[in-house]
């Protein structure tokens, strides 16, 4: 059922989607919470993901009534930021699975969390995008951008939390009823597909033709002359974007 809380806010927190992790228990379905600043922001495969105070730090509980394809979680969020930030910018690109691309950069990443007991429990959508950032930490300054610097223009970040969180509900009740056009946005968008890219397979990068974003989340690569698909893996694009430090 959709609650009427908007979001619950922190100025600071440790991680929004490690917050959601500890209180489920007494959180409901489709609450979001935001933070100005994180102190342990988190990427996939404990990365950090870097905030300046600058950006949005949002993520969303979903307690599922039924089991849901979790693959395709990353892919539901990815076309609902992508909808979210054609409304201020026009070369926006997804790269698969989880990464939104301005003009080559990242401008917004995606971390999708999920707690199994004897069934789904609940799964937890993590969101940071860049928003009115002038610079980075020297980690990613080469690789990320904000929509400040593309557009030179700051946004209100409450406004601009609103906005995503009402993209991000209306995308997944769009999906569990069947009616997201998530997949298409995904594959229309794609930073990857028809592009030779390197994707990481067991520790080590490999030259493959990215073919195809499949129904089941996957991606369909030519890899050594074969056509396979991949449930997830590190795909880098060319020099401007280099996910391996
Ligand atoms: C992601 O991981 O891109 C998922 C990021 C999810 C962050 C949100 S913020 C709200 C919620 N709470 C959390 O603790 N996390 C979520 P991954 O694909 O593993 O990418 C991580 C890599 O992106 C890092 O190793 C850096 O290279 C790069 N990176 C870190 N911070 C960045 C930033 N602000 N902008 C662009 N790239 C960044």
């Amino acid at each position: 059922m959709l609650n009427m809380r908007k979001y619950i806010y922190f100025d600071e927190i440790s991680s929004t989607n490690d917050y959601i992790k500890e209180n489920y228990n007494n959180l409901f379905d489709l609450d979001i919470v935001v933070a100005k600043h994180q102190t342990k922001g988190r990427g996939r495969l404990s990365r950090d993901w870097f905030d300046n105070s600058n950006s949005i730090l949002l993520s969303m509980l979903i307690k599922p009534e039924r089991d849901i394809l979790i693959q395709l979680i990353p892919l539901v969020a990815s076309a609902a930021v992508y909808k979210f930030l054609k409304k201020y910018v026009e070369d926006v690109k997804i790269k698969w699975p989880n990464d939104l691309l301005l003009n080559g950069k990242k401008i917004a990443g995606i971390l999708v969390e999920a707690k199994y007991l004897t069934k789904l429990e609940y799964v937890v959508i993590g969101i940071g995008i860049n928003l009115n950032d002038e610079r980075f930490v020297s980690e990613i300054e080469n690789k990320a951008t904000s929509l400040f610097k593309v557009t030179k223009q700051k946004y209100d970040s409450t406004e601009m939390y609103e906005g995503l969180s009402d993209a991000l509900r209306n995308e997944y009740m769009l999906f569990c009823n069947n009616q997201s056009d998530f997949l298409s946005v995904n594959r229309l968008n794609s930073a990857v597909i028809n592009k030779d890219v390197l994707l990481e397979v067991d520790n080590k990068l490999k030259n493959v033709k990215v073919l195809d974003i499949l129904d089941d989340g996957t991606i369909l690569v030519n890899i050594d002359s074969q056509n396979k698909s991949f449930s997830s893996g590190e795909i880098t694009l060319n020099k401007n974007y280099i996910e391996k430090e």
